[in-house]
């Protein structure tokens, strides 16, 4: 399906350019175009999903190889004083690109509740 082909999709075909923060056999992470907070990046994983609930579908293996790379990203960030993962999911979270893609956030202390 046509708009199945996200924003997403093209930067991980490398038909879009982005920031690159960290790849492995699993993930990509490049910075988000609209930062919220200092530092702000997205992880995606290699295999599509649309959502965390497509995500859990997956082989066990390869949502495990997903979770070490967002740790990783992180770690690339340089996110030493605590970070925030976030998927939005869904319409109510404004979830925008139907790929699915872990936010990380960080730089600065992060308010709580979200709003
Ligand atoms: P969400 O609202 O949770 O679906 O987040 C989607 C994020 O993707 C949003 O923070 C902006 C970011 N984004 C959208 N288009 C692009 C793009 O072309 N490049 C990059 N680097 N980020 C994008």
């Amino acid at each position: 399906m046509a708009d199945d082909d996200t924003i997403f999709d093209k930067i991980l075909r490398g038909e879009i350019p982005c920031d690159r923060v960290y790849e492995d056999e699993w993930v990509l992470c490049f910075r988000d175009i609209n930062p919220q907070a200092p530092v702000h990046a997205v992880v995606i994983p290699k295999k599509k999903a649309r959502d965390v609930g497509e995500l859990c579908a997956l082989a066990p293996d390869f949502v495990g190889g997903y979770m070490a790379g967002i740790v990783k990203a992180a770690q690339r960030l340089g996110l030493e004083g605590g970070y925030r993962v976030v998927f939005n999911t869904g319409k109510d979270a404004q979830q925008s690109v139907a790929y699915v893609h872990a936010h990380i956030l960080g730089g600065r202390v992060l308010g709580w509740p979200p709003g």
